[in-house]
């Protein structure tokens, strides 16, 4: 079997997605998603310009060589946006191999574990009340794991709550909207949140937080310490991740679950925080950490440490990636737990899917490979519209991590 054909399909329905489409000389494609969040131009650049030409003739059934050839192969290696690229093209390769197998891509990495995967979703409000109300409401539907972000008095504008109440969406059409972040009344605040969701909702629920990059060491040390009595399931991206011995800090002063990294793209972001035992789940996900091929390797590294799967799963990763952390978290041993916020219904008039969520869980069909496709019909009635991810300062106006 050999590739023929590559192409990318870029399309907007409610919010950008990067599909690559890879075909064979059997009629068989694969799909990957290769979208991120306000920059997927530059994706689709390097995919066209640098990736697809080398792709064409070669067979697909050689993932693991395809996966070397574009990431160790390739001198200017890691990063963001080439490793979304690889990432897309490793999907579309185990895609494909499923289909010729016929059979789940679960199958194919080491069968199921388990028959579904557990979700957390998104619970947000203005303030304490109004986020009490919403995390209510997936309880309702039968979430076990919510994640709580919060309004916060004094701050205009805080990460994961969306300005009109309607759906998250961080990106906004057009250049980059510019936010305020206070990290004192933050500090301030979370506990309290987490202190009423608890008497509230009691224990039987998972409680998740992301913190979003925004703590120093300490100021994530203190948080940690503080939240410890209401027992999170995790406290997300604490500090940034560029400086991991920060971690180590954290650890040392409480033992509040960590998850980072969905901002990683390889193994090398991860090994260290692994040995030294300095977080406690994986967030960087399919799309952006170098596919299957890439994520078992990490996956197998993380569970001899005692760490589990956690991987990002906003609304800006597509259905594609979605069903692909459903199959991989269906085989791996060590898994935790899968975000999921779903898309919104517009999507489904491009994409079809092969997902369902049932009590608390993702569950997935037997059919081949990843199991999503995508009308390209329908996709051209949604051309891309361009939108960034907004940029952060703090009270005076100093430039900071949003
Ligand atoms: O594109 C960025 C979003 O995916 C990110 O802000 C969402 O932090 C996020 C999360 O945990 O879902
Ligand atoms: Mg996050």
């Amino acid at each position: 079997m050999k590739i023929t054909e590559a192409k990318v399909i870029v399309c907007c329905p409610g919010r950008n997605f990067v599909t690559l489409k890879i075909i064979t000389d059997q009629g068989i494609f694969g799909l990957g998603d290769a979208t991120l969040n306000g920059m997927e131009k530059s994706v689709v650049a390097y995919l066209e310009n640098y990736c697809i030409p080398s792709l064409i003739g070669r067979d697909p059934a050689n993932t693991e060589d395809i996966w070397h050839y574009f990431y160790r192969g390739v001198y200017w290696r890691r990063g963001a946006v080439s490793m979304t690229a690889v990432s897309a093209i490793d999907m579309a390769l185990w895609d494909i191999k499923g289909k010729v197998l016929n059979t789940p891509l679960y199958n194919l990495i080491g069968g199921k574990s388990r028959d579904k995967v557990l979700v957390y979703c998104h619970a947000y409000g203005k303030n304490i009340a109004e986020t009490l109300i919403d995390v209510g409401k997936y309880v309702e539907k039968g979430f076990r794991a919510v994640r709580v972000q919060s309004g916060i008095p004094g701050i205009e504008h805080t990460y994961g709550v969306p300005k009109d109440n309607k759906h998250y969406e961080p990106a906004h059409k057009g250049l980059a909207h510019e936010e305020v972040w206070d990290t004192p009344r933050y500090l301030n605040f979370v506990p309290e949140l987490f202190e009423k969701v608890r008497e509230t909702f009691g224990d039987n629920i998972h409680l998740l937080h992301d913190a979003h990059h925004r703590c120093t060491p300490v100021e994530a040390s203190r948080l940690a310490k503080e939240l410890e009595p209401y027992h999170l399931f995790w406290l997300e991206d604490p500090v940034a991740g560029e400086l991991q011995e920060g971690l180590r800090l954290i650890r040392q002063h409480s033992v509040t679950p960590i998850a980072i990294g969905e901002v990683f793209n390889t193994i090398f972001d991860y090994s260290s925080l692994f040995t030294e035992q300095l977080i406690d789940y994986i967030r960087m996900p399919i799309v952006h950490g170098g596919g299957i091929t890439h994520l078992l390797k990490v996956a197998a590294m993380a569970s001899v440490y005692h760490i589990n799967t956690g991987f990002h799963g906003a609304t800006d990763l597509s259905p594609v990636n979605l069903a692909a952390s459903v199959h991989f978290n269906m085989a791996v041993n060590n898994f935790g737990i899968l975000e999921y916020m779903p898309h919104q219904e517009i999507v489904s008039e491009v994409f079809s899917t092969n997902y369902r969520f049932e009590d608390g869980y993702l569950k997935i069909d037997e059919s081949p490979g990843i199991g999503v496709d995508i009308d390209e019909k329908a996709a051209k009635k949604f051309p891309y519209a361009m939108a960034r991810l907004p940029v952060n300062r703090k009270t005076d106006g100093t430039m900071f991590n949003w």
